[in-house]
């Protein structure tokens, strides 16, 4: 079917009232309450920043850079009684691989393991490096614990055909996902509107795919 082009997803209407509310860099400061909370981790400079923006269609909403490392508190940005972003510091920065794990004591760590928060974690991955040994560490943790998680690899605009078929079955076969990853891209907006409907139907009360 032809994709209407005036279509405007309903998760960019709502994305129009989201405002930035508070950078927490303390776990007392953490948002609480009903409104379902979903909250966008991975490496740093995958993009986590980048792809909160365009699925709101906010450009300049939430603070992106080319330097890694540039998201340092946790950053709430909420539509009134609809949803929250949680935009999270990226894992890896300035600590290596192998002290990856001493992050899930810190602040990020703190958010992940309430006991209420977050309803979802989206983690994103760069699909150009499905190998990384800080997402081996920090998704598998992730994916161990009690939250709901959806993998998603963004940059997808920089793979060729046949690394879009295989990083993805990497990724499948690493993390022993029994959803395929989402290949898609913030710059682009390929695959946008599926991430969107996956998450409209998880704020209307719908379960995550
Ligand atoms: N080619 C390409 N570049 C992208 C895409 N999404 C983001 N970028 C670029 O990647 C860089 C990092 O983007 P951010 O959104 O700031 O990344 P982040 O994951 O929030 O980084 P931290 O806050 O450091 O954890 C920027 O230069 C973006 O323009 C994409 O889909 N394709
Ligand atoms: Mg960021």
């Amino acid at each position: 079917m032809k994709k209407d082009p005036d279509f405007v997803h309903p998760l960019i209407h709502l994305g129009q009232k989201a405002e930035f509310r508070l950078g927490a860099v303390g776990p007392d400061q953490f948002v609480v309450g009903d409104t379902p909370q979903i909250a966008f981790a991975g490496r740093s400079n995958v993009g986590k920043s980048s792809l909160q923006n365009a699925l709101l269609g906010r450009h300049g909403l939430v603070r992106t850079s080319r330097t890694p490392g540039r998201t340092r508190e946790i950053n709430f940005f909420e539509v009134p009684d609809k949803f929250w972003f949680v935009d999270l510091p990226g894992f890896g920065y300035a600590r290596g691989g192998s002290q990856a794990s001493g992050q899930f004591a810190d602040l990020v760590g703190k958010y992940l393991s309430q006991e209420k928060h977050p309803d979802i974690v989206i983690y994103v991955l760069d699909a150009e490096v499905p190998e990384s040994e800080v997402d081996g560490t920090c998704l598998g943790r992730i994916l161990e614990a009690d939250v709901p998680c959806m993998v998603v690899m963004n940059k997808a605009d920089r793979l060729d055909q046949s690394r879009r078929i295989q990083h993805p079955r990497m990724v499948i076969d690493r993390f022993e996902l029994t959803e395929p990853p989402l290949l898609l891209s913030a710059r682009t907006g390929h695959n946008l509107d599926k991430l969107r409907d996956r998450l409209m139907a998880r704020i209307q009360g719908g379960k995550l795919e």
